[in-house]
């Protein structure tokens, strides 16, 4: 059986060389035991690239449904993004970058496992409400682990969507919430649980939900509403932006949202202050860590619906509020790559910017989105959007800098989110235990642009439904799938919704994107003999156990 991890050589054309650089107080970064820095440094150092001394701070920055399209760097002329379009220019621009999965639980759980989420059961991994257990097994190797085994402090600011509690007793929002990101690897988490359109719409802080009244506790169900709730079908008229169904349960600040939640009125987010408060928080933790080696997930709120900019973001683009989120989130990179240069910390920090999957629209709430949208193509002309297994489905910007290490330029090898796994192992001399991230590559020589570095040359990418896609060098394959109507996009979504009709793949799909970068014309009846060897190939990929 052929290798179905074997990698290529990467096309790396690098361009010039430019070497370069509140709130609730989140506690400080803890110390690890002396004994797991000793045995860290002990390891062995199986395929390093990096020299120990080298050990830079990591901050991962993912938005959340950013398409392939929507940043000035890949192409975006209706949206500004000054900020991201700089660190591009700093840095290395992938043109070849995966999220593995079209939404977000399954993207995200394989960016931090570096496993694809389909060899879980969908329970784990379909789009989970915010009530649905922790899906990633505590203690496991995850990509905060990882950096917290090698001494690091490690922090999450922003989405979590991976699920809380242990699913044998309901999640006490008003108690501990755990288990959770501390329990996989981060020693500070401030987050919010779902997605900003999922109750609970509130912060947890480490195992506590942020500034809650005792006298008001608070109650979750994704099932019934509670007595004397505001709900959206009921009170539209108290709403700042119309919902479909879906989205019309209960009423957290004028906007309806999934799911009914009771209390904590306290303790309820406000949207319109969401960037500035994830970005006290981040800035915090770079503070507090700036003597110390740092890991920090920035899972960034932008442009997930509902849409709802800071005050000072409206108008920045002609295309409502989507285009103003993206311009926002600009902003808040902005800010945070000003925060390392406040701290002489640029040079000594590998950024990464990506997102979890591609872009869409519509997305329940009426915002103007596609009325606004002119001619500005949020997946960059590529075929479908988030939920899809087409190319705008996980195609996504990715852009590395590291100055003095990472040579600007751009890149077209391949590369995947679950990569980072492989990659921080190499970057901070770590065996990668035989159990751990079966589908991540280490990228680290990719993106140092070392000339023996190989890309990937094969990916197998998810979307809702069952989809499922092998990218292999040019080559796409799609079998059928199973599904006759729409399904995994959540609870109470209608698998009618025109939205989710593409998800739906029933015949096998074959396509060359080098060809046919849109993926228009299917050659499966042309290419029988490739259809097949595919075939094998992604039935070998699904049975692998381990590396
Ligand atoms: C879906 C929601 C959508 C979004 C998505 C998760 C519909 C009709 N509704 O169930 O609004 O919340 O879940 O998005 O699709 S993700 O980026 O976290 O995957
Ligand atoms: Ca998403």
């Amino acid at each position: 059986m052929r290798d179905v991890r074997s990698v290529a050589p990467a096309t790396t054309a690098p361009a010039e060389t430019n070497l370069g650089a509140t709130l609730v107080p989140v506690k400080l970064k803890p110390h690890l035991p002396l004994l797991v820095c000793i045995l860290t440094i002990m390891a062995p150092s199986r395929g390093r690239t990096a020299p120990a001394s080298d050990r830079p701070n990591v901050i991962v920055i993912l938005a959340d449904d950013l398409g392939y399209g929507d940043l000035g760097c890949y192409g975006a002329k209706a949206i500004k993004t000054p900020q991201i379009d700089q660190l591009a220019a700093q840095g290395l621009r992938f043109t070849q970058a995966y999220a593995p999965a079209s939404t977000c639980m399954p993207s995200r759980y394989s960016f931090l496992t570096g496993d694809y989420a389909w060899r879980q059961p969908p329970r784990k991994t379909s789009i989970l409400d915010g009530d649905a257990p922790l899906s990633i097994d505590p203690g496991s190797t995850t990509l905060p682990a990882l950096f917290q085994r090698a001494g690091y402090a490690t922090g999450l600011v922003g989405k979590w969507h991976l699920g809380l509690g242990d699913g044998q007793t309901p999640v006490d929002w008003n108690g501990k919430v755990s288990p959770g990101p501390l329990e996989i690897g981060l020693d500070h988490a401030f987050y919010f649980p779902a997605t900003l359109d999922r109750v609970p719409c509130v912060f947890v802080q480490d195992h506590n939900v942020v500034g809650l009244d005792p006298g008001d506790p608070i109650s979750v169900s994704y099932l019934h509403p509670f007595p004397g709730g505001a709900i959206g079908t009921e009170h539209p008229h108290w709403l700042k932006m119309g919902a479909d169904r879906q989205h019309s349960e209960s009423i957290i600040n004028g906007i309806s949202r999934i799911g009914y939640m009771s209390g904590g009125h306290a303790a309820r987010w406000v949207d319109e202050a969401m960037a500035d408060t994830l970005l006290a928080q981040a800035t915090h933790f770079i503070e507090q860590n700036r003597d110390h080696p740092f890991f920090l997930y920035y899972a960034a709120h932008e442009p997930h619906v509902p849409r709802v900019p800071g005050p000072r973001f409206r108008g920045d683009t002609d295309l409502g509020p989507r285009g103003d989120s993206i311009a926002e989130f600009d902003w808040v990179v902005g800010r945070i790559l000003h925060t390392l240069d406040r701290l002489d910390l640029t040079k000594n920090t590998l950024v990464i910017l990506s997102s979890d999957n591609g872009p869409i629209l519509f997305d329940g709430y009426y915002d103007g989105a596609q009325e606004k949208n002119g001619s500005h193509e949020p997946a960059g002309g590529l075929r479908g959007w988030k939920y899809l297994i087409y190319e705008g489905g996980m195609r996504v910007p990715f852009i590395a800098r590291w100055p003095g290490h990472i040579r600007p330029g751009e890149s077209s090898g391949m590369i995947c989110l679950t990569d980072l796994l492989a990659t921080a192992a190499d970057l901070t001399g770590q065996p990668l235990p035989p159990d751990a991230g079966i589908d991540s590559i280490d990228a680290l020589p990719l993106l140092l642009s070392q000339p023996s570095a190989k890309a990937r040359t094969n990916l197998v990418e998810q979307g809702i439904s069952g989809a499922i896609a092998l990218r292999e060098g040019d080559w796409k394959y799609v079998p059928a799938n199973v599904a006759t109507q729409a399904s995994g996009m959540g609870s109470g979504a209608n698998p009618n919704d025109a939205r989710f009709r593409d998800s739906i793949i029933p015949k096998t799909l074959l396509f060359n994107l080098v060809d046919d970068p849109t993926e228009s014309h299917n050659v499966a009846a042309d290419h029988p003999d490739k259809v097949a060897e595919l075939a094998r190939e992604l039935a070998a990929i699904q049975k692998e156990t381990r590396r």
